[in-house]
């Protein structure tokens, strides 16, 4: 049985009848019996007479509760397994409850609990509620204190939001410190960390001149791993005044990195919690993507302080507002950091691998939902980065001057206060004098819209005819689209490749080589005049809105824009849509056991990219990586996995095989001069090196394998390291188990590189991986309860592993199955990505289909979570009608 059926609209939305101005909690820590006592200032809202208070809390033991001072009698009140009922309350008091919580026997993770001895909180999004009885809803804002008692020894530091104000010793070898946060939050970006723990400081000066304390704190053996998280949260304050002029607002500033955590990291105010995995760096154990997304992580939590904190949401419907905009202003600061033309490649390829697929299945929802079960569930691939989209389509449409006025009134007339996704609309709509009304549906209309583009040119008139259309298919619960308000924007190029002057019919104005079309109705036409030769069009530059381009491109122009456009996204999504079109007529032909050598490869046109002296390694990099398995996935009717994967596998070693002189020479040019050093450029041209490395083994040469073992061994950095020896195991080399015996050995004591170790087995290509991975599964460092350790093996074998997670067998169905059913009962939420996994078990052939419904069945009946069922229910749910 479901723990919770009750389903939350939108539309429901009521303010809280009660004004929490103050709370003061008091923490008694213990492992197994931690006391808290919380003391709430209520005061009646005016427009709310007669309502009860509410509380929520669940799984607390109730030990006292007293109204203004004096002991509430049980007839007062009532308890059951949502929270706390209390009527005929005054208009004005003072509620204290105190409740005991067994944190160590906490494995959600979610409220106080403990890692590696540890005590953290997480309370996003309804975790509080698991710590006191309190109004768990992000519209109740109030101003913390926090008492923290507990031995001294165990626990040294004893940290929550805000700044420290008094220290006390105690008697029986306890000590406590109470904290004081004067910015009103909700409750759920309250922190409390205590444990034993490294700190390492340093400073920050805001704009203003004002010094902020920056603290880490790690396990002691990790203290020289925090230095480039470090100089992450410098750069990111900097640049959060430099372009947005927001400055930070309190004395001190504290990250803690626990190995325990359901997602990323948490933006708790003036307290961050990390999972490790975002703060810890060191050249021999993080690659170059770690020390990039751990830039992009500390950036985003520290951005939350605006965005997020100090104007939070009215309700969990507009969870957007916070992370699609924080997502949009991290992926900006990390555009500045890095090459922004990679960076954008980057992005689009997560949206396309990740949200397409989610807004095209079962559990497809707009931008701002319209209900849900279990909230946990709709931090998204679609709230976060479709919105993110979103709001980089809004700074396209009013400029970046425009956008900045946007974003400054919203902070100026939101400041403390939780607002809706629709207010920040009005601000943008206000300052950029511009009528956002039809864009809104990008907020409220689910699924990727379809941009269908047609363009002749009519010689004798020097005419250029465009005409764009746009559709959306039905997602559940929305069987018909409106239009969508749709920036496009575009070039066209001349046979040399130049952007040619774009003059629209009846224009006035000096034409630009660059505009953005705005497309508003279900088809337009544009026409562009004075035009001597037939051009080519260079459309939807830098993916200027988030839909699925059909523009019957012919593969010459194709070759062309891959070789000369000028916008690197659309370079690279040239050479993406011809590398598509060559894997699925392979793919045809392995189902079909049709000949596969018969079908032309782009070889010329990739050798050109791969050449490139022009581009900068990485982009180059981007250029020759084809569509990964999951993305042509959703380009077929019908998905038959083990041909996608041996239609790429196919693809790989023949292009690497005819351009095997090219990547040995570049290998040898590209090799390191100097020691490691996290450097974009250095990055850069290790990922195109690596890229080098990983074709050859895949062309199949086996002096290529010495190569690989060479690096493997002298490599001074875990991004080459780990490089070699993935290419090693993925082409199935024979010197691959000793080299994976060795990698264990050499790092079996850090937890975020043994997470590795298992990641790379569980991708590791063929049908026996499967069996590695059920035995993987008992070793003795496979750990269930941790949630990094459980998306390294299953996470990736379900989620990055199409052919070995659907052989036709169905024992990848089953063993992932199995997990979810185990993980349900201590885990919910990491049990509810896991499952997602069968979402798109409609689209494959017939009997995998067959073999993934029945996984699900069983599932629904074995699972009792709310977080797992609600996915579930809705993937099993009837088809959506077109
Ligand atoms: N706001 C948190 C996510 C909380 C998830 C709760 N299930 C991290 C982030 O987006 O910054
Ligand atoms: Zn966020």
């Amino acid at each position: 049985m479901a723990d919770d059926t009750r389903i939350f609209h939108r539309g429901d939305y009521r303010p809280y009848p009660w004004l929490v101005d103050r709370v003061e909690l008091d923490f008694h820590l213990d492992p197994r019996a931690t006391e808290v006592t919380g003391r709430l200032h209520l005061r009646r809202r005016p427009d709310c007479p007669g309502e009860p208070l509410f509380l929520d809390g669940k799984q607390l033991e109730l030990v006292a509760i007293r109204l203004d001072g004096t002991k509430l009698p049980a007839h007062r009140f009532r308890h059951d397994d949502e929270g706390l009922t209390i009527p005929d309350l005054p208009a004005q008091c003072v509620l204290e409850t105190t409740v005991r919580i067994d944190p160590a026997a906490n494995t959600a993770l979610e409220g106080l609990y403990l890692s590696n001895g540890t005590f953290c909180t997480q309370c996003e999004a309804q975790g509080f509620r698991h710590i006191t009885f309190f109004p768990d809803r992000p519209d109740v804002l109030s101003r913390f204190t926090t008492r923290i008692v507990a031995d001294r020894k165990q626990w040294p530091v004893l940290l929550a939001n805000g700044n420290p104000i008094r220290r006390e010793e105690l008697a029986d070898g306890r000590h406590g410190v109470t904290w004081e946060d004067p910015f009103p939050k909700p409750c759920y970006l309250f922190a409390l960390v205590a444990g034993d723990l490294a700190e390492i400081g340093d400073s920050f000066t805001t704009a203003s001149g004002r010094e902020v304390a920056l603290r880490f704190y790690v396990e002691h053996h990790h203290r020289d791993k925090v230095g480039h998280a470090m100089q992450a949260l410098k750069k990111a304050m900097r640049w959060d005044e430099e372009r947005f002029g927001r400055e930070y607002d309190l004395d001190i500033y504290m990250v803690v990195a626990v190995d325990d955590f359901n997602m990323g990291a948490m933006e708790n105010k003036g307290l961050n919690v990390f999972n490790s995995k975002y703060v810890l760096a060191r050249p021999d154990t993080a690659t170059d993507a770690d020390y990039q997304a751990i830039e992009e992580v500390i950036a985003h939590e520290y951005f939350h302080n605006w965005t997020g904190n100090r104007i939070t949401c009215r309700d969990w419907f507009q969870l957007s507002l916070k992370e699609g905009l924080t997502v949009f202003r991290d992926q900006e600061f990390s555009a500045d950091q890095v090459h922004r033309d990679v960076k954008r490649i980057e992005d689009v390829r997560l949206l396309r691998n990740s949200q397409f697929p989610e807004d095209a299945g079962p559990m497809a929802h707009p931008v701002q939902p319209d209900s849900y079960r279990q909230i946990n569930n709709f931090y998204t691939m679609t709230v976060y980065h479709k919105g993110a989209e979103v709001i980089s389509m809004v700074q396209t449409l009013l400029g970046t001057d425009g956008f900045r006025r946007g974003m400054d009134l919203y902070f100026t007339r939101h400041d403390g206060q939780a607002v809706t996704c629709d207010d920040f609309l009005a601000c943008m709509a206000e300052a950029g004098g511009r009528d956002l009304a039809q864009f809104g549906r990008w907020y409220s209309q689910a699924g990727t819209p379809r941009l269908t583009a047609n363009g002749r040119y009519e010689a004798d008139s020097g005419r250029f005819i465009l005409e764009l259309r746009q559709s959306c298919p039905p997602t559940p619960g929305q069987p018909q689209k409106l239009p969508f308000h749709l920036p496009v924007r575009l070039a066209l190029l001349d046979r040399a490749g130049r952007e040619l002057p774009l003059r629209l019919e009846g224009d006035t104005a000096a034409p630009a080589t660059e505009r953005v079309l705005e497309l508003r109705e279900e088809k337009q036409t544009f026409v562009f005049i004075n035009l001597p030769e037939r051009p080519v069009l260079s459309l939807l530059r830098g993916f200027s809105a988030p839909v699925v381009l059909d523009c019957p491109f012919r593969d010459e122009d194709l070759a062309f824009l891959l070789a000369h456009d000028s916008d690197p996204f659309c370079r690279w999504d040239a050479g993406q849509t011809l590398a598509t079109r060559t894997l699925l007529q392979l793919t045809d032909r392995f189902r079909s056991g049709d000949d596969p050598e018969r079908v032309p490869l782009p070889v010329a046109a990739l050798r050109q990219a791969l050449l490139d002296e022009r581009a900068t390694p990485a982009l180059r990099a981007q250029l020759l990586t084809p569509p990964g398995e999951t993305y042509l996935a959703e380009q077929v009717d019908e998905v038959d996995p083990g041909a996608i994967h041996r239609a790429r596998r196919f693809y790989l070693g023949r292009v690497a095989g005819a351009l095997a002189d090219d990547l040995r020479r570049l290998y040898r040019q590209l090799a390191d001069t100097a020691p490691y050093r996290y450097a974009p450029e250095e990055a850069s041209r290790r990922s195109l090196r690596n890229l080098c490395l990983t074709w050859l083994l895949l062309s199949g040469r086996p002096e290529c394998q010495t190569l690989a073992e060479e690096q493997y061994h002298t490599a001074d950095n875990m991004t080459d390291r780990l490089a070699a020896l993935r290419a090693l195991v993925d082409s199935a080399s024979p010197a691959a188990d000793a080299l994976l015996a060795d990698f264990h050995r050499r790092y079996r004591s850090e937890a975020l590189v043994v997470d590795k170790w298992f990641a790379l087995q569980a991708a590791a290509p063929g049908e026996a991986t499967l069996e590695r991975v059920a035995t993987l599964a008992a070793h003795p460092d496979f750990k269930l309860k941790n949630p990094n350790r459980c998306r390294a093996l299953f996470g990736t074998f379900a989620h990055a592993n199409q052919a070995a997670f659907h052989r036709p067998d169905g024992a990848g169905y089953r063993l992932v199955a199995e997990r979810v059913t185990e993980l349900d009962r201590l885990n919910p939420q990491v049990a509810a990505r896991l499952v997602s996994a069968f979402n798109r078990w409609r689209r494959m052939e017939p009997m995998r289909r067959e073999l993934m419904r029945q996984q699900l069945e069983y599932l629904r009946a074995g699972c009792h979570s709310s977080d797992v069922l609600e996915i579930v229910d809705k993937a099993l749910a009837a088809e959506t009608k077109a």
